[in-house]
Protein backbone atom coordinates (compact mmCIF):
# COMPACT_ATOMS: atom_id res chain seq x y z
CA UNK A 1 0.00 0.00 0.00
CA UNK A 2 1.78 3.55 -0.65
CA UNK A 3 0.21 6.70 0.76
CA UNK A 4 -1.52 4.79 3.73
CA UNK A 5 -1.02 4.19 7.16
CA UNK A 6 -1.22 1.69 9.85
CA UNK A 7 -4.57 -0.20 9.97
CA UNK A 8 -6.68 0.07 13.49
CA UNK A 9 -7.20 -2.89 15.38
CA UNK A 10 -10.59 -4.55 15.33
CA UNK A 11 -11.25 -2.70 11.50
CA UNK A 12 -10.59 -5.94 9.57
CA UNK A 13 -11.11 -8.66 11.37
CA UNK A 14 -11.89 -10.78 8.18
CA UNK A 15 -8.65 -9.20 6.35
CA UNK A 16 -6.46 -12.63 5.71
CA UNK A 17 -2.57 -12.97 5.06
CA UNK A 18 -1.87 -15.50 2.27
CA UNK A 19 1.50 -17.37 3.11
CA UNK A 20 3.11 -19.76 0.63
CA UNK A 21 6.44 -22.15 1.11
CA UNK A 22 6.57 -23.07 -2.75
CA UNK A 23 8.49 -20.04 -3.93
CA UNK A 24 9.61 -18.98 -0.70
CA UNK A 25 10.90 -20.31 3.20
CA UNK A 26 8.83 -20.59 5.85
CA UNK A 27 4.98 -19.74 4.69
CA UNK A 28 5.86 -16.49 3.75
CA UNK A 29 3.48 -13.61 2.96
CA UNK A 30 2.59 -13.25 -1.01
CA UNK A 31 -0.94 -11.92 -1.34
CA UNK A 32 -3.80 -10.38 0.70
CA UNK A 33 -7.43 -12.59 0.52
CA UNK A 34 -10.72 -11.97 2.53
CA UNK A 35 -12.78 -14.20 4.27
CA UNK A 36 -16.26 -14.33 2.65
CA UNK A 37 -18.08 -17.44 4.34
CA UNK A 38 -16.64 -19.48 7.45
CA UNK A 39 -14.67 -21.91 5.40
CA UNK A 40 -13.72 -19.43 2.18
CA UNK A 41 -11.08 -16.96 1.15
CA UNK A 42 -11.27 -14.77 -1.61
CA UNK A 43 -8.27 -13.74 -3.31
CA UNK A 44 -7.03 -13.41 -6.62
CA UNK A 45 -6.56 -16.01 -9.28
CA UNK A 46 -2.96 -14.70 -10.05
CA UNK A 47 -1.93 -15.08 -6.75
CA UNK A 48 -2.71 -19.07 -6.64
CA UNK A 49 -2.15 -20.02 -10.10
CA UNK A 50 1.46 -21.21 -10.09
CA UNK A 51 0.96 -22.30 -6.41
CA UNK A 52 0.55 -26.27 -5.26
CA UNK A 53 -2.29 -26.30 -2.94
CA UNK A 54 -0.48 -27.84 -0.42
CA UNK A 55 1.80 -24.91 0.02
CA UNK A 56 -0.79 -21.89 0.60
CA UNK A 57 -2.00 -20.71 3.91
CA UNK A 58 -4.47 -17.76 5.34
CA UNK A 59 -4.22 -16.11 8.60
CA UNK A 60 -7.49 -14.35 8.98
CA UNK A 61 -7.59 -11.42 11.20
CA UNK A 62 -3.69 -10.63 10.59
CA UNK A 63 -2.26 -7.48 11.14
CA UNK A 64 1.75 -8.31 11.77
CA UNK A 65 3.36 -9.29 8.41
CA UNK A 66 5.98 -11.41 10.44
CA UNK A 67 4.95 -14.40 10.93
CA UNK A 68 6.43 -14.32 14.09
CA UNK A 69 5.23 -10.95 14.96
CA UNK A 70 2.92 -9.79 17.72
CA UNK A 71 -0.36 -9.41 16.19
CA UNK A 72 -1.36 -6.06 18.92
CA UNK A 73 -3.68 -8.45 20.61
CA UNK A 74 -6.44 -8.84 17.98
CA UNK A 75 -7.35 -12.37 17.77
CA UNK A 76 -6.31 -14.27 14.36
CA UNK A 77 -6.71 -17.97 13.41
CA UNK A 78 -4.43 -19.74 10.13
CA UNK A 79 -6.05 -22.28 8.05
CA UNK A 80 -4.26 -24.12 5.38
CA UNK A 81 -5.78 -24.71 1.72
CA UNK A 82 -7.55 -27.84 0.95
CA UNK A 83 -8.98 -26.58 -2.43
CA UNK A 84 -8.76 -23.74 -4.40
CA UNK A 85 -11.12 -22.91 -7.59
CA UNK A 86 -10.08 -20.31 -9.89
CA UNK A 87 -12.34 -18.48 -12.29
CA UNK A 88 -13.19 -20.74 -15.10
CA UNK A 89 -12.40 -18.70 -17.86
CA UNK A 90 -9.36 -16.73 -16.12
CA UNK A 91 -5.83 -17.36 -17.69
CA UNK A 92 -2.79 -16.57 -16.17
CA UNK A 93 -0.63 -16.01 -19.61
CA UNK A 94 -3.57 -13.57 -20.80
CA UNK A 95 -4.58 -12.08 -17.51
CA UNK A 96 -4.81 -8.57 -18.59
CA UNK A 97 -7.07 -9.41 -21.09
CA UNK A 98 -10.69 -10.15 -19.53
CA UNK A 99 -9.21 -10.99 -15.74
CA UNK A 100 -12.05 -12.23 -13.96
CA UNK A 101 -9.10 -12.25 -11.49
CA UNK A 102 -10.56 -14.36 -8.86
CA UNK A 103 -9.83 -17.10 -6.82
CA UNK A 104 -11.68 -19.22 -4.07
CA UNK A 105 -10.14 -20.92 -1.47
CA UNK A 106 -11.47 -23.78 0.64
CA UNK A 107 -9.95 -23.91 3.94
CA UNK A 108 -9.56 -27.16 5.91
CA UNK A 109 -11.08 -25.86 9.03
CA UNK A 110 -14.45 -23.44 9.78
CA UNK A 111 -13.44 -19.51 11.49
CA UNK A 112 -15.14 -18.30 14.05
CA UNK A 113 -14.32 -14.97 12.74
CA UNK A 114 -17.19 -13.22 10.85
CA UNK A 115 -16.85 -13.39 7.02
CA UNK A 116 -17.21 -9.59 5.40
CA UNK A 117 -20.50 -9.33 3.09
CA UNK A 118 -19.98 -9.25 -0.88
CA UNK A 119 -21.28 -6.80 -3.07
CA UNK A 120 -23.55 -9.68 -4.92
CA UNK A 121 -25.92 -6.81 -6.46
CA UNK A 122 -23.66 -4.14 -8.40
CA UNK A 123 -23.42 -1.28 -5.64
CA UNK A 124 -20.75 -0.19 -7.22
CA UNK A 125 -23.23 1.24 -10.49
CA UNK A 126 -24.24 3.76 -8.39
CA UNK A 127 -20.86 5.24 -7.36
CA UNK A 128 -19.94 8.91 -8.11
CA UNK A 129 -16.75 9.52 -9.55
CA UNK A 130 -15.16 10.69 -6.02
CA UNK A 131 -16.46 7.50 -3.84
CA UNK A 132 -14.22 6.79 -1.09
CA UNK A 133 -13.39 3.13 -1.39
CA UNK A 134 -10.65 1.45 1.37
CA UNK A 135 -7.73 -1.41 0.21
CA UNK A 136 -5.37 -3.14 2.16
CA UNK A 137 -2.57 -5.37 2.48
CA UNK A 138 0.83 -5.80 3.04
CA UNK A 139 2.04 -5.19 -0.04
CA UNK A 140 4.84 -2.28 -1.08
CA UNK A 141 5.06 0.76 0.31
CA UNK A 142 6.75 2.81 -2.60
CA UNK A 143 7.59 2.32 -6.23
CA UNK A 144 10.82 0.55 -5.11
CA UNK A 145 8.04 -2.54 -4.96
CA UNK A 146 11.08 -4.04 -2.09
CA UNK A 147 9.60 -1.81 1.39
CA UNK A 148 6.95 -3.87 3.27
CA UNK A 149 5.52 -3.20 6.01
CA UNK A 150 5.62 -4.73 9.46
CA UNK A 151 2.03 -3.55 10.46
CA UNK A 152 -0.89 -4.12 7.69
CA UNK A 153 -1.32 -0.88 6.03
CA UNK A 154 -4.72 0.68 4.60
CA UNK A 155 -5.79 3.85 2.29
CA UNK A 156 -8.65 5.35 0.67
CA UNK A 157 -8.86 5.86 -2.61
CA UNK A 158 -11.48 7.78 -4.73
CA UNK A 159 -13.50 5.58 -7.07
CA UNK A 160 -12.68 6.08 -10.94
CA UNK A 161 -15.56 5.82 -13.69
CA UNK A 162 -15.00 3.10 -16.24
CA UNK A 163 -15.16 5.35 -18.77
CA UNK A 164 -12.79 7.68 -17.18
CA UNK A 165 -10.33 4.40 -16.64
CA UNK A 166 -10.90 3.10 -20.08
CA UNK A 167 -9.45 6.63 -20.93
CA UNK A 168 -6.62 6.11 -19.10
CA UNK A 169 -5.77 3.11 -20.24
CA UNK A 170 -6.31 3.75 -23.58
CA UNK A 171 -3.46 2.24 -25.94
CA UNK A 172 -2.09 0.01 -22.86
CA UNK A 173 -4.43 -2.38 -21.89
CA UNK A 174 -8.13 -3.30 -22.10
CA UNK A 175 -10.25 -2.23 -19.17
CA UNK A 176 -13.78 -4.13 -19.54
CA UNK A 177 -16.67 -3.88 -17.32
CA UNK A 178 -15.38 -6.75 -14.77
CA UNK A 179 -13.33 -4.17 -13.61
CA UNK A 180 -13.63 -1.75 -11.03
CA UNK A 181 -11.23 1.49 -11.03
CA UNK A 182 -9.62 3.73 -7.82
CA UNK A 183 -6.83 5.87 -7.50
CA UNK A 184 -5.91 8.63 -4.82
CA UNK A 185 -2.69 11.43 -5.14
CA UNK A 186 0.08 9.42 -4.26
CA UNK A 187 -2.16 6.66 -2.69
CA UNK A 188 -2.65 3.06 -4.76
CA UNK A 189 -2.15 -0.33 -3.76
CA UNK A 190 1.17 -2.41 -5.22
CA UNK A 191 2.78 -5.48 -5.92
CA UNK A 192 1.79 -7.77 -2.46
CA UNK A 193 -1.38 -6.30 -2.21
CA UNK A 194 -3.01 -8.67 -4.74
CA UNK A 195 -5.97 -10.48 -3.58
CA UNK A 196 -6.67 -8.10 -1.19
CA UNK A 197 -9.92 -5.84 -0.55
CA UNK A 198 -11.79 -2.84 -2.48
CA UNK A 199 -13.69 -1.89 0.56
CA UNK A 200 -16.69 0.52 1.00
CA UNK A 201 -16.70 1.21 4.73
CA UNK A 202 -20.06 3.46 4.50
CA UNK A 203 -21.87 0.17 2.94
CA UNK A 204 -19.60 -2.31 4.52
CA UNK A 205 -19.18 -4.67 1.56
CA UNK A 206 -16.05 -5.42 -0.25
CA UNK A 207 -16.79 -4.31 -3.67
CA UNK A 208 -13.37 -6.04 -5.34
CA UNK A 209 -10.32 -7.68 -5.37
CA UNK A 210 -6.83 -5.93 -6.06
CA UNK A 211 -6.02 -7.23 -8.95
CA UNK A 212 -3.07 -4.83 -11.36
CA UNK A 213 -2.41 -1.50 -12.50
CA UNK A 214 0.12 0.18 -14.70
CA UNK A 215 2.86 0.85 -11.92
CA UNK A 216 2.17 1.93 -8.43
CA UNK A 217 0.76 5.60 -7.77
CA UNK A 218 1.22 6.86 -11.04
CA UNK A 219 -1.18 9.38 -11.62
CA UNK A 220 -2.04 8.14 -15.16
CA UNK A 221 -2.95 4.87 -13.89
CA UNK A 222 -5.64 3.77 -11.53
CA UNK A 223 -5.43 0.44 -9.92
CA UNK A 224 -7.35 -2.39 -11.25
CA UNK A 225 -9.44 -4.06 -9.54
CA UNK A 226 -12.11 -7.17 -10.34
CA UNK A 227 -15.22 -6.67 -9.99
CA UNK A 228 -16.81 -8.55 -7.12
CA UNK A 229 -20.69 -7.91 -8.26
CA UNK A 230 -19.57 -9.42 -12.09
CA UNK A 231 -19.07 -12.88 -11.01
CA UNK A 232 -21.37 -13.08 -8.12
CA UNK A 233 -22.97 -15.96 -9.14
CA UNK A 234 -20.12 -18.04 -9.54
CA UNK A 235 -19.14 -16.71 -6.63
CA UNK A 236 -22.37 -17.97 -4.59
CA UNK A 237 -22.42 -21.38 -6.55
CA UNK A 238 -18.80 -21.84 -5.81
CA UNK A 239 -19.10 -21.02 -1.53
CA UNK A 240 -22.76 -22.69 -1.81
CA UNK A 241 -22.11 -25.73 -4.01
CA UNK A 242 -19.40 -26.98 -1.72
CA UNK A 243 -20.43 -30.11 -0.02
CA UNK A 244 -17.12 -31.92 0.77
CA UNK A 245 -17.00 -31.18 4.54
CA UNK A 246 -20.94 -31.89 5.44
CA UNK A 247 -20.28 -33.60 9.28
C1 LIG B 1 0.85 -6.24 -8.12
O1 LIG B 1 1.89 -6.35 -8.76
C2 LIG B 1 0.07 -5.00 -8.23
N1 LIG B 1 -1.54 -0.28 -8.49
C3 LIG B 1 -1.08 -4.85 -7.50
C4 LIG B 1 -1.83 -3.70 -7.60
C5 LIG B 1 -1.43 -2.69 -8.42
C6 LIG B 1 -0.27 -2.81 -9.15
C7 LIG B 1 0.49 -3.98 -9.05
C8 LIG B 1 -2.26 -1.47 -8.51
O2 LIG B 1 0.47 -7.16 -7.39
Amino acid sequence: IIGGSDAPKDAYPWFAKGSENFFQPEFTFFCGGMLVAPDWILTAAHCTALLPVETVSFQIGALSNPIDGDNGGQYSEIFSAEYIVEFPDYNYYNQYDDSNDFALVKLKGHSTITPVDMDLTGITNSYDSDKKLWTLGFGALDTSYYTKPDWLQHVDLGFISQRMCKDKYKGLSKITDNMLCATGPDKDSCSGDSGGPLYDKENDKVVGVVSWGEGCADPQYPGVYAKISSQAEWIQETICSDTTDVE
